[in-house]
Formats: structure tokens, C-alpha cells, sequence
């Protein structure tokens, strides 16, 4: 296979020194539990992504001239503990070279290695989940490294808020926080004007790393995911919160998981390409 590179960029712009953005792909599918294929997840966003437009409307600017290297896929996945470690390690090494990871998964245990190597770097950080799923579970099919269980290891390092929840086991509610989960059917009722975002933001500290399990989106506009939930978020919505949780926050780093790829649809394929692309141009806009 071809090597892929986000934004199907130019050389001048792909080197790793000149770099300020790093993609790194995690092509894991070890404990997904119902529809198999998030292994596939970042070929087939990078392949979406070198058909974007790589001038941002929105920001009037071109972040990719900032350069995003695309590195070797994390290919470690004996286990998911063996495979969290390889990921802390890269995402520490990008950290220590001072560039922004994004990191593409696979399932969405990919991101407990990541918040394990901001935790060595940021004293102090949140992680902002936009999800379905609460994720809440200490343990799950005998491994505290399951998909099921990310937000409680996100727990031990960092203060978390969780956006877009609708669907959790009755045993995570002991893992629960109430004052920091923020609940779809909540946010749907929201009136008009009323300020949930802000609500949100008022929970994070100024370093927040985002991980957003594409299932927080409603299945109408990404269907390709391992376990689609109704009554999702729509991508307008996602943007706008996170337009503003960038003007009020320090965004350290992302990752993007769960996308698993359907061949005769493209289209989540190409949501979830630009929605890592707007999410940089408004990072960089800013800078
Ligand atoms: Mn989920």
C-alpha cells in the first residue's frame, strides 16, 4: 500500500522536522464489541482527506502550511496493554519534539496511551470527550484497557467532562461525576440561548486534550462507526462547541477514533477528515 499522508500534501510540507502537527495512525481493533473494521479507520480518512480543499473558508487561512507530518501507523496490538504503551511512547516523543499529535484511531482505547503521555508533560490538563458512550467502566471483558473503560483511566490522570453521552451501563454510574457528564437528551432540550457550552468550559482547565469517539454524531451523518447510537450530534453543533472551547482553552492535543469505514459510503470517511482539519485551521488561526 501507498503511503498515505493527511491532506495529501506536498513533500515541503510532510517532513517530521519542519512539522508543527503530527498525525499518527493506530490502526487497533483488538476489544471492539459488535461491528468489526476500526482497524481500516485511518486509511480511510487519510485517503478522504488528500480530496479536501486545504483552504479553510471559515478562518480565511491554509493551516497545512504549517506542515503535518503523517508518521508510522502504531502497529503494536498483541494485547491492548502493549498496545496503549507503544502509543504513550510515540505520543511522548512527539510531545518532546513540541508538536501537536492527532492521533487516528481504531477503537478508542488508542487514546489511554496518549492521555498517559500528556499526563507526563501537563502537570495539569483536561479531556474533553465527545462520545456516546460514557466509557466509564473500571474494568471490562477482563482488561482495564478495554474501549469500554477509557474515560475511567482518563479519570486517573486529568479532570474530564464527557459531551453528547447517551448510552451507559447502570454500573459506570458509581464512576460517574454528574456535574461533569452532559448528557444528549440534555443538550437537545437546551432552550435556545441557553449556554451548555459554556457550562462545559467552566469545567475544563486551560489545557484541554479532546478525544472525540465519532459515535457522538448522529448516525444520519456517520453511520460508519462500531456502535451507531441515535439521537446523536450534528456537525455544525460539534463545531461551533468547539470553536469556542478553542478561543477559551489551550488545545494540547486530539485524537479522533472509532471510525469504521463502509465502502459504498465515503462521506463519514470524509466528516471525520474535515473535522480534524477545521479543528486545526481554529487552533492555528489563533496563534
Ligand atoms: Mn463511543
Amino acid at each position: 500500500m501507498e503511503n498515505l499522508n493527511y491532506g495529501g500534501l506536498e513533500e515541503e510540507y510532510t517532513a517530521y522536522d519542519k512539522a508543527e502537527i503530527v498525525i499518527l495512525p493506530v490502526p487497533y481493533d483488538g476489544t471492539s464489541t459488535w461491528i468489526k473494521g476500526a482497524d481500516k479507520g485511518p486509511d480511510a480518512l487519510l485517503e478522504a482527506s488528500a480530496n479536501m480543499e486545504l483552504y479553510d473558508i471559515e478562518t480565511d487561512s491554509e493551516v497545512y502550511r504549517k506542515g503535518i507530518a503523517t508518521v508510522e501507523p502504531v502497529s503494536e496490538a498483541s494485547s491492548p496493554e502493549a498496545m496503549s504503551q507503544e502509543v504513550e511512547r510515540r505520543v511522548d516523543a512527539i510531545l518532546k519534539d513540541k508538536k501537536f499529535p492527532v492521533i487516528l484511531g481504531g477503537e478508542h482505547s488508542v487514546s489511554i496511551g496518549a492521555f498517559r503521555a500528556f499526563a507526563k508533560h501537563f502537570d495539569k490538563f483536561s479531556v474533553l470527550q465527545l462520545d456516546a458512550h460514557s466509557d466509564m467502566r473500571s474494568e471490562y471483558e477482563g482488561s482495564t484497557h478495554n474501549h469500554a473503560c477509557v474515560m475511567a483511566r482518563a479519570k486517573e490522570v486529568a479532570t474530564i467532562a464527557q459531551v453528547g453521552i447517551r448510552s451507559s451501563a447502570i454500573e459506570e454510574k458509581e464512576n460517574i461525576m454528574p456535574d461533569r457528564i452532559f448528557y444528549a437528551h440534555d443538550l437537545h432540550d437546551a432552550k435556545e440561548g441557553s449556554n451548555w457550552m459554556y457550562m462545559v468550559s467552566q469545567k475544563l482547565h486551560d489545557n484541554v486534550y479532546i478525544t472525540i469517539d465519532l459515535d457522538v454524531f448522529d448516525p444520519a451523518i456517520m453511520p460508519s462507526t462500531g456502535t451507531p447510537e441515535p439521537d446523536g450530534l450534528y456537525y455544525r453543533e460539534v463545531l461551533n462547541f468547539l470553536k469556542l472551547i478553542n478561543e477559551r482553552h489551550n488545545i494540547i492535543g486530539m485524537d479522533v477514533v472509532e471510525l469504521c469505514p463502509n465502502e459504498s459510503n465515503k462521506a463519514p470517511d470524509f466528516l471525520a477528515s474535515k473535522l480534524i482539519y477545521q479543528i486545526l485551521s481554529m487552533k492555528y488561526n489563533n496563534q
